[in-house]
Protein backbone atom coordinates (compact mmCIF):
# COMPACT_ATOMS: atom_id res chain seq x y z
CA UNK A 1 0.00 0.00 0.00
CA UNK A 2 1.31 3.10 -0.95
CA UNK A 3 0.33 6.71 0.14
CA UNK A 4 -0.68 9.34 -2.86
CA UNK A 5 2.19 10.63 -3.20
CA UNK A 6 3.02 14.47 -5.32
CA UNK A 7 -0.49 15.44 -6.26
CA UNK A 8 -1.19 18.64 -8.23
CA UNK A 9 -3.46 21.38 -6.15
CA UNK A 10 -6.47 19.67 -8.25
CA UNK A 11 -6.97 16.48 -6.94
CA UNK A 12 -6.18 17.19 -3.50
CA UNK A 13 -8.95 19.85 -4.11
CA UNK A 14 -11.36 17.57 -5.79
CA UNK A 15 -10.47 14.92 -2.52
CA UNK A 16 -11.55 18.49 -0.04
CA UNK A 17 -14.71 19.29 -1.89
CA UNK A 18 -15.78 15.53 -1.35
CA UNK A 19 -15.33 15.51 1.94
CA UNK A 20 -17.33 18.48 2.63
CA UNK A 21 -20.57 16.76 0.86
CA UNK A 22 -19.95 13.32 3.36
CA UNK A 23 -20.14 12.12 6.55
CA UNK A 24 -17.84 10.30 9.11
CA UNK A 25 -19.53 7.39 8.49
CA UNK A 26 -19.18 6.97 4.81
CA UNK A 27 -16.35 5.78 2.56
CA UNK A 28 -15.10 5.62 -0.67
CA UNK A 29 -13.87 2.67 -2.33
CA UNK A 30 -13.17 2.99 -6.33
CA UNK A 31 -11.52 1.47 -8.71
CA UNK A 32 -9.11 2.10 -11.50
CA UNK A 33 -11.48 0.02 -14.52
CA UNK A 34 -15.11 -0.85 -14.34
CA UNK A 35 -16.99 -3.59 -16.72
CA UNK A 36 -17.80 -2.38 -19.20
CA UNK A 37 -21.91 -3.04 -20.38
CA UNK A 38 -20.93 -3.47 -24.08
CA UNK A 39 -17.23 -4.08 -24.62
CA UNK A 40 -15.55 -7.41 -23.63
CA UNK A 41 -12.46 -5.44 -21.78
CA UNK A 42 -12.92 -3.42 -18.99
CA UNK A 43 -12.85 0.57 -19.53
CA UNK A 44 -10.55 2.43 -17.64
CA UNK A 45 -13.26 4.27 -15.27
CA UNK A 46 -12.21 8.49 -15.56
CA UNK A 47 -14.21 9.14 -12.02
CA UNK A 48 -10.67 7.54 -11.00
CA UNK A 49 -8.48 9.92 -12.50
CA UNK A 50 -10.64 12.66 -11.17
CA UNK A 51 -10.01 11.67 -7.82
CA UNK A 52 -6.51 10.41 -8.02
CA UNK A 53 -4.75 12.32 -10.64
CA UNK A 54 -3.54 7.99 -11.32
CA UNK A 55 -4.39 7.09 -15.45
CA UNK A 56 -3.20 3.55 -14.89
CA UNK A 57 -5.30 0.38 -14.88
CA UNK A 58 -5.41 -2.02 -11.89
CA UNK A 59 -5.63 0.62 -9.19
CA UNK A 60 -7.42 1.49 -6.35
CA UNK A 61 -8.35 3.88 -3.67
CA UNK A 62 -10.46 4.67 -0.73
CA UNK A 63 -10.98 7.74 0.88
CA UNK A 64 -12.86 8.94 3.59
CA UNK A 65 -12.48 11.77 6.71
CA UNK A 66 -8.86 11.95 7.48
CA UNK A 67 -7.45 9.37 4.91
CA UNK A 68 -6.99 8.55 1.88
CA UNK A 69 -4.67 5.37 0.43
CA UNK A 70 -3.75 4.72 -3.32
CA UNK A 71 -2.81 1.43 -4.45
CA UNK A 72 -1.36 1.92 -7.49
CA UNK A 73 -1.04 -1.85 -8.44
CA UNK A 74 -3.67 -3.99 -6.80
CA UNK A 75 -2.21 -6.97 -7.77
CA UNK A 76 0.72 -7.12 -6.59
CA UNK A 77 -0.95 -5.76 -3.24
CA UNK A 78 -1.10 -9.56 -1.71
CA UNK A 79 -4.70 -8.96 -0.31
CA UNK A 80 -6.39 -5.64 -0.76
CA UNK A 81 -9.25 -6.38 1.13
CA UNK A 82 -7.00 -6.83 4.03
CA UNK A 83 -5.95 -3.34 2.95
CA UNK A 84 -8.91 -1.68 3.15
CA UNK A 85 -9.77 -3.35 6.39
CA UNK A 86 -6.43 -1.85 7.69
CA UNK A 87 -7.26 1.55 6.11
CA UNK A 88 -10.55 1.55 8.38
CA UNK A 89 -9.50 0.11 10.82
CA UNK A 90 -11.34 1.44 13.89
CA UNK A 91 -13.84 3.03 12.15
CA UNK A 92 -14.87 0.07 9.86
CA UNK A 93 -18.16 -0.32 12.76
CA UNK A 94 -18.91 2.91 12.26
CA UNK A 95 -19.61 2.92 8.58
CA UNK A 96 -22.68 3.04 6.77
CA UNK A 97 -21.97 4.26 3.36
CA UNK A 98 -19.70 2.77 0.70
CA UNK A 99 -19.61 5.30 -2.76
CA UNK A 100 -18.04 3.07 -5.10
CA UNK A 101 -17.88 2.17 -9.06
CA UNK A 102 -18.11 -1.55 -8.61
CA UNK A 103 -21.91 -1.38 -8.70
CA UNK A 104 -22.18 -0.82 -12.70
CA UNK A 105 -21.54 -4.91 -12.94
CA UNK A 106 -22.38 -6.97 -9.60
CA UNK A 107 -19.73 -9.31 -11.25
CA UNK A 108 -16.88 -7.33 -11.67
CA UNK A 109 -15.55 -7.51 -8.00
CA UNK A 110 -17.12 -10.20 -6.23
CA UNK A 111 -14.25 -10.36 -3.76
CA UNK A 112 -15.41 -7.05 -2.62
CA UNK A 113 -18.53 -7.93 -2.71
CA UNK A 114 -18.52 -10.81 -0.36
CA UNK A 115 -15.98 -8.50 2.04
CA UNK A 116 -18.87 -6.22 2.13
CA UNK A 117 -21.62 -8.84 2.75
CA UNK A 118 -19.18 -10.42 5.32
CA UNK A 119 -19.24 -6.52 7.22
CA UNK A 120 -22.67 -5.73 6.33
CA UNK A 121 -24.77 -6.87 8.61
CA UNK A 122 -27.38 -5.21 6.46
CA UNK A 123 -26.60 -1.63 7.91
CA UNK A 124 -23.95 -1.11 4.61
CA UNK A 125 -25.85 1.09 2.04
CA UNK A 126 -23.28 0.81 -1.23
CA UNK A 127 -24.60 3.77 -3.13
CA UNK A 128 -22.63 4.57 -6.98
CA UNK A 129 -20.41 7.41 -7.10
CA UNK A 130 -21.62 9.17 -10.06
CA UNK A 131 -24.29 9.92 -7.96
CA UNK A 132 -21.65 12.34 -5.65
CA UNK A 133 -19.59 13.30 -8.45
CA UNK A 134 -21.54 14.52 -11.13
CA UNK A 135 -22.17 17.97 -9.93
CA UNK A 136 -18.50 18.55 -8.91
CA UNK A 137 -17.54 16.90 -12.71
CA UNK A 138 -19.80 19.94 -14.54
CA UNK A 139 -17.81 22.47 -13.43
CA UNK A 140 -14.32 22.51 -14.63
CA UNK A 141 -11.33 23.87 -13.47
CA UNK A 142 -8.90 26.07 -15.29
CA UNK A 143 -6.09 23.58 -14.65
CA UNK A 144 -8.69 21.72 -17.09
CA UNK A 145 -10.53 23.95 -19.24
CA UNK A 146 -6.82 24.60 -20.22
CA UNK A 147 -6.36 20.55 -21.20
CA UNK A 148 -10.34 20.92 -22.78
CA UNK A 149 -8.43 23.98 -25.24
CA UNK A 150 -5.81 22.12 -26.09
CA UNK A 151 -7.67 19.02 -26.96
CA UNK A 152 -10.13 20.82 -28.92
CA UNK A 153 -7.32 22.54 -30.16
CA UNK A 154 -6.03 19.63 -32.17
CA UNK A 155 -9.48 18.18 -33.08
CA UNK A 156 -10.12 21.46 -34.75
CA UNK A 157 -6.83 21.51 -36.24
CA UNK A 158 -7.53 17.98 -37.89
CA UNK A 159 -11.15 18.52 -38.70
CA UNK A 160 -8.84 21.80 -41.24
CA UNK A 161 -6.75 19.35 -42.51
CA UNK A 162 -9.60 16.97 -43.01
CA UNK A 163 -11.22 19.69 -45.26
CA UNK A 164 -7.75 20.15 -47.15
CA UNK A 165 -7.31 16.36 -48.24
CA UNK A 166 -10.60 16.25 -49.20
CA UNK A 167 -11.09 15.24 -52.84
CA UNK A 168 -13.30 12.81 -54.87
CA UNK A 169 -12.50 9.24 -55.46
CA UNK A 170 -10.60 8.57 -52.48
CA UNK A 171 -12.49 5.96 -49.68
CA UNK A 172 -13.68 7.28 -46.45
CA UNK A 173 -11.02 5.62 -44.38
CA UNK A 174 -8.15 7.84 -46.07
CA UNK A 175 -9.34 10.74 -44.80
CA UNK A 176 -9.51 8.91 -41.43
CA UNK A 177 -6.15 8.56 -42.27
CA UNK A 178 -5.10 12.08 -42.58
CA UNK A 179 -7.03 12.71 -39.18
CA UNK A 180 -5.62 10.01 -37.10
CA UNK A 181 -2.11 10.99 -38.66
CA UNK A 182 -2.89 14.55 -37.43
CA UNK A 183 -3.97 13.37 -34.09
CA UNK A 184 -0.60 11.76 -33.51
CA UNK A 185 1.43 14.13 -34.98
CA UNK A 186 0.43 16.31 -32.43
CA UNK A 187 1.09 13.61 -29.76
CA UNK A 188 -1.81 12.34 -29.10
CA UNK A 189 -2.69 8.99 -29.73
CA UNK A 190 -6.20 8.21 -27.72
CA UNK A 191 -8.92 8.58 -29.49
CA UNK A 192 -12.36 10.10 -27.66
CA UNK A 193 -14.33 8.15 -29.74
CA UNK A 194 -13.92 6.18 -33.45
CA UNK A 195 -13.35 8.55 -36.54
CA UNK A 196 -16.74 9.04 -38.37
CA UNK A 197 -16.35 9.95 -41.62
CA UNK A 198 -19.45 9.28 -43.56
CA UNK A 199 -20.32 10.58 -47.05
CA UNK A 200 -23.63 10.58 -48.60
CA UNK A 201 -26.44 8.45 -47.30
CA UNK A 202 -24.07 7.18 -44.57
CA UNK A 203 -24.16 10.50 -42.60
CA UNK A 204 -27.58 9.38 -42.13
CA UNK A 205 -25.55 6.46 -39.55
CA UNK A 206 -26.14 7.86 -36.18
CA UNK A 207 -22.37 6.60 -35.52
CA UNK A 208 -21.57 5.29 -38.50
CA UNK A 209 -17.39 3.65 -37.99
CA UNK A 210 -17.14 1.75 -40.96
CA UNK A 211 -15.77 4.53 -43.19
CA UNK A 212 -15.28 2.28 -46.23
CA UNK A 213 -16.89 3.93 -49.00
CA UNK A 214 -15.70 5.61 -51.86
CA UNK A 215 -16.31 9.48 -51.73
CA UNK A 216 -18.30 10.83 -55.01
CA UNK A 217 -18.30 13.85 -55.80
CA UNK A 218 -21.70 16.08 -55.60
CA UNK A 219 -21.87 14.20 -51.92
CA UNK A 220 -21.15 15.40 -48.55
CA UNK A 221 -18.98 13.86 -46.36
CA UNK A 222 -19.88 14.41 -42.47
CA UNK A 223 -17.16 14.15 -40.46
CA UNK A 224 -17.09 13.64 -36.27
CA UNK A 225 -14.02 13.66 -34.25
CA UNK A 226 -12.28 14.39 -30.95
CA UNK A 227 -9.38 12.86 -29.31
CA UNK A 228 -8.09 12.59 -25.82
CA UNK A 229 -5.33 15.22 -24.64
CA UNK A 230 -3.82 14.31 -20.93
CA UNK A 231 -7.01 12.17 -20.74
CA UNK A 232 -9.34 15.47 -21.44
CA UNK A 233 -11.30 14.46 -24.78
CA UNK A 234 -12.76 17.02 -27.69
CA UNK A 235 -15.36 16.54 -29.87
CA UNK A 236 -16.68 18.56 -33.34
CA UNK A 237 -18.26 17.40 -36.62
CA UNK A 238 -18.31 19.71 -39.71
CA UNK A 239 -20.13 18.35 -42.99
CA UNK A 240 -18.64 19.51 -46.02
CA UNK A 241 -19.26 18.98 -49.96
CA UNK A 242 -16.65 16.31 -51.60
CA UNK A 243 -15.66 18.06 -54.39
CA UNK A 244 -15.33 21.44 -52.61
CA UNK A 245 -19.00 22.93 -53.74
CA UNK A 246 -22.12 22.53 -52.01
CA UNK A 247 -24.79 22.30 -54.78
CA UNK A 248 -28.19 24.13 -54.21
CA UNK A 249 -30.25 21.65 -52.82
CA UNK A 250 -27.31 20.66 -50.06
CA UNK A 251 -26.70 24.66 -49.30
CA UNK A 252 -30.63 25.03 -48.94
CA UNK A 253 -30.41 22.16 -45.93
CA UNK A 254 -26.72 23.13 -44.83
CA UNK A 255 -27.85 26.85 -43.94
CA UNK A 256 -30.86 25.33 -41.99
CA UNK A 257 -28.76 23.90 -39.50
CA UNK A 258 -25.96 26.19 -39.53
CA UNK A 259 -28.85 28.44 -38.70
CA UNK A 260 -30.16 26.41 -35.73
CA UNK A 261 -26.52 25.78 -34.57
CA UNK A 262 -25.72 29.65 -34.39
CA UNK A 263 -28.98 30.68 -32.76
CA UNK A 264 -28.85 27.92 -30.44
CA UNK A 265 -25.06 29.18 -29.31
CA UNK A 266 -26.19 32.24 -28.76
CA UNK A 267 -28.81 31.55 -26.37
CA UNK A 268 -25.60 30.20 -23.91
CA UNK A 269 -25.12 31.89 -20.90
CA UNK A 270 -25.24 31.43 -16.92
CA UNK A 271 -28.69 31.07 -15.93
CA UNK A 272 -29.90 28.73 -19.42
CA UNK A 273 -30.44 25.24 -19.43
CA UNK A 274 -30.71 22.07 -22.12
CA UNK A 275 -34.67 22.42 -22.21
CA UNK A 276 -33.95 26.10 -23.91
CA UNK A 277 -31.12 24.90 -26.24
CA UNK A 278 -33.18 21.57 -27.65
CA UNK A 279 -36.25 24.09 -27.93
CA UNK A 280 -34.46 26.40 -29.57
CA UNK A 281 -32.64 23.81 -32.47
CA UNK A 282 -36.42 22.46 -32.84
CA UNK A 283 -38.03 25.30 -33.53
CA UNK A 284 -35.82 27.02 -36.33
CA UNK A 285 -35.70 23.29 -37.71
CA UNK A 286 -38.87 22.94 -37.86
CA UNK A 287 -40.09 26.31 -39.18
CA UNK A 288 -37.83 26.38 -41.94
CA UNK A 289 -38.23 23.08 -43.13
CA UNK A 290 -41.85 23.60 -43.83
CA UNK A 291 -40.69 26.86 -45.27
CA UNK A 292 -38.62 25.06 -48.17
CA UNK A 293 -41.56 22.67 -49.01
CA UNK A 294 -39.00 19.61 -50.18
CA UNK A 295 -41.46 17.12 -49.21
CA UNK A 296 -44.28 17.54 -47.47
CA UNK A 297 -44.35 18.54 -43.84
CA UNK A 298 -46.87 19.37 -41.31
CA UNK A 299 -44.94 22.52 -38.90
CA UNK A 300 -45.23 20.36 -36.26
CA UNK A 301 -41.70 19.57 -33.36
CA UNK A 302 -42.50 15.78 -34.12
CA UNK A 303 -42.02 15.88 -37.55
CA UNK A 304 -38.75 17.53 -37.06
CA UNK A 305 -37.74 15.15 -35.00
CA UNK A 306 -37.87 12.36 -38.22
CA UNK A 307 -35.05 14.74 -39.46
CA UNK A 308 -33.34 15.37 -36.66
CA UNK A 309 -33.03 12.36 -34.63
CA UNK A 310 -31.04 13.43 -31.44
CA UNK A 311 -30.37 15.79 -28.50
CA UNK A 312 -28.71 19.09 -28.90
CA UNK A 313 -26.22 17.78 -27.64
CA UNK A 314 -24.27 16.67 -24.31
CA UNK A 315 -21.55 17.46 -21.50
CA UNK A 316 -18.15 16.90 -22.53
CA UNK A 317 -14.86 16.96 -19.96
CA UNK A 318 -13.21 13.30 -19.21
CA UNK A 319 -15.54 11.80 -20.96
CA UNK A 320 -16.88 12.71 -24.42
CA UNK A 321 -20.09 12.18 -23.24
CA UNK A 322 -19.13 13.33 -19.77
CA UNK A 323 -20.85 13.01 -15.94
CA UNK A 324 -23.31 15.45 -15.63
CA UNK A 325 -27.31 16.14 -15.34
CA UNK A 326 -29.79 16.89 -18.05
CA UNK A 327 -32.27 17.73 -16.15
CA UNK A 328 -34.02 20.76 -16.42
CA UNK A 329 -34.25 21.92 -12.62
CA UNK A 330 -30.87 20.92 -11.68
CA UNK A 331 -28.46 21.80 -14.79
CA UNK A 332 -28.72 25.46 -15.27
CA UNK A 333 -25.55 26.39 -16.75
CA UNK A 334 -22.78 28.03 -14.76
CA UNK A 335 -19.48 29.48 -15.93
CA UNK A 336 -17.05 26.97 -16.14
CA UNK A 337 -19.29 24.17 -17.81
CA UNK A 338 -18.79 22.97 -20.97
CA UNK A 339 -20.90 21.20 -23.48
CA UNK A 340 -21.46 20.54 -27.50
CA UNK A 341 -23.88 21.80 -29.35
CA UNK A 342 -24.59 19.67 -32.54
CA UNK A 343 -28.08 20.09 -34.16
CA UNK A 344 -28.54 17.85 -37.74
CA UNK A 345 -30.90 16.63 -40.38
CA UNK A 346 -30.78 13.66 -42.21
CA UNK A 347 -32.26 12.98 -45.01
CA UNK A 348 -32.52 9.32 -46.49
CA UNK A 349 -34.03 9.89 -49.39
CA UNK A 350 -31.83 12.61 -50.56
CA UNK A 351 -28.52 10.82 -49.60
CA UNK A 352 -28.13 14.08 -46.88
CA UNK A 353 -26.53 13.19 -43.60
CA UNK A 354 -25.68 17.10 -41.85
CA UNK A 355 -24.42 18.07 -38.69
CA UNK A 356 -22.40 20.84 -37.10
CA UNK A 357 -20.92 20.40 -33.78
CA UNK A 358 -18.98 22.75 -31.68
CA UNK A 359 -17.40 22.53 -28.41
CA UNK A 360 -18.58 25.96 -26.17
CA UNK A 361 -17.95 26.61 -22.80
CA UNK A 362 -19.58 28.74 -20.61
CA UNK A 363 -18.65 31.84 -19.06
CA UNK A 364 -19.53 34.71 -16.76
CA UNK A 365 -20.98 36.87 -19.30
CA UNK A 366 -21.48 33.68 -21.92
CA UNK A 367 -19.78 31.46 -23.63
CA UNK A 368 -17.20 30.74 -25.77
CA UNK A 369 -16.83 28.36 -28.84
CA UNK A 370 -13.91 26.07 -28.22
CA UNK A 371 -13.61 24.72 -31.88
CA UNK A 372 -14.36 27.82 -33.42
CA UNK A 373 -11.13 27.95 -36.11
CA UNK A 374 -13.22 25.13 -38.35
CA UNK A 375 -14.82 26.92 -41.20
CA UNK A 376 -18.57 25.88 -41.15
CA UNK A 377 -19.66 29.17 -42.94
CA UNK A 378 -20.31 27.47 -46.74
CA UNK A 379 -18.21 30.23 -48.19
CA UNK A 380 -15.66 29.90 -45.66
CA UNK A 381 -15.54 25.74 -46.30
CA UNK A 382 -15.34 26.55 -50.25
CA UNK A 383 -12.46 28.94 -49.64
CA UNK A 384 -10.20 26.81 -47.80
CA UNK A 385 -10.86 23.33 -49.92
CA UNK A 386 -10.35 25.69 -52.92
CA UNK A 387 -6.70 26.70 -51.30
CA UNK A 388 -5.81 23.63 -51.37
CA UNK A 389 -5.96 22.95 -55.04
CA UNK A 390 -3.42 26.07 -55.67
MN1 LIG B 1 -20.82 15.00 -29.76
Amino acid sequence: MRLGQIDSNDFVERRKNLLNIINDNTVIIIFSEQKSKILKYNLFDSNFYYLTGHSRNNAMACIMHGKYVLIKNKQKCHNFILEIEKFLNDKVSNIKIIYSNILHDGNFNPTLLSWIKKFNKNHYQILNINDLLQEMRMTKSIFEIKKMKKSALIATNSMIKAMCKCTPNIYEYELEAEIVYNFIKHRCRELAFPVIVASGSNGCILHYFKNDKLLRSYNLVLVDIGIKYENYCSDISRTFPINGKFTKQQRCIYDIVLNAQLETIKKIKPGVNWYTLQNTAEEIITEELAKIKLFRINNTKENCKKFFTHKIGHWIGLDVHDLGSYKNDSSVFTPGMILTIEPGIYIKTMGLGIRIEDEILVTQNGHLVLTNEAPKIPSEIEKLMRLKNL
